[in-house]
């Protein structure tokens, strides 16, 4: 695990969202979360079930795994260095320069930390469309059901909503 030498447990929970529509994308989930847990002040902690989701956005392009990942991040890594950490994953696990919405080998987002929002053009926490996407929410009420969302409701109730439109299929673990 990545707890720095020395450090006293101040932690923040945080959640990613993770997805693969290209190659081994279980291998790639995998892979993801054991760089995650390798670095530096991350600790991996508990893991969503794995979903097979048709794709959002970008219509045309393979159906979709993904799961979400609780992380303990220490104090001192701020939510630039798990951008950075989280882009560099991507590219490590050969996601390459694509189009924007399409296909992709990796695709990591940083979903929620701790209580902080940020609103920065480039880093926006919570993610902005994560409450409405079945692809986030379902595989996050695994995790953190009772979590309240912006418009007051749970992540299990937006969850519930989201799973009856369809197109979110649980992978054997
Ligand atoms: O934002 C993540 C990448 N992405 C996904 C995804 O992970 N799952 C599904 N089902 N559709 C998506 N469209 C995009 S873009």
């Amino acid at each position: 695990m990545g707890a720095p030498e020395g450090r006293v447990g101040v932690s923040r929970t945080a959640y990613l969202g993770l997805g693969a529509n290209l190659g081994d994308r279980r291998g790639y989930l995998r892979d993801a979360i054991a760089l995650l847990d390798a670095a530096a002040g991350v600790n991996v902690c508990r893991l969503s079930g794995v979903y097979e989701t048709e794709p959002v956005g970008v219509t045309d392009q393979p159906k979709f795994l993904n799961q979400v990942v609780e992380i303990e991040i220490a104090d001192e890594v701020t939510p630039r260095d798990l951008l950075a950490l989280v882009k560099r994953i991507e590219i490590e696990l050969g996601r390459q320069r694509r189009e924007r919405w399409g296909p992709r080998e990796i695709d990591i987002d940083i979903l929620l930390i701790g209580e902080e929002p940020i609103r920065e053009p480039d880093l926006q926490i919570p993610h902005p469309e994560m409450w409405e996407r079945a692809f986030v929410m379902v595989p996050l009420a695994d995790l953190a059901p009772e979590m309240r969302t912006p418009s007051g409701e749970t992540v299990e109730e937006v969850a519930e909503r989201l799973r009856e439109a369809g197109g979110m299929h649980a992978e054997e673990a």
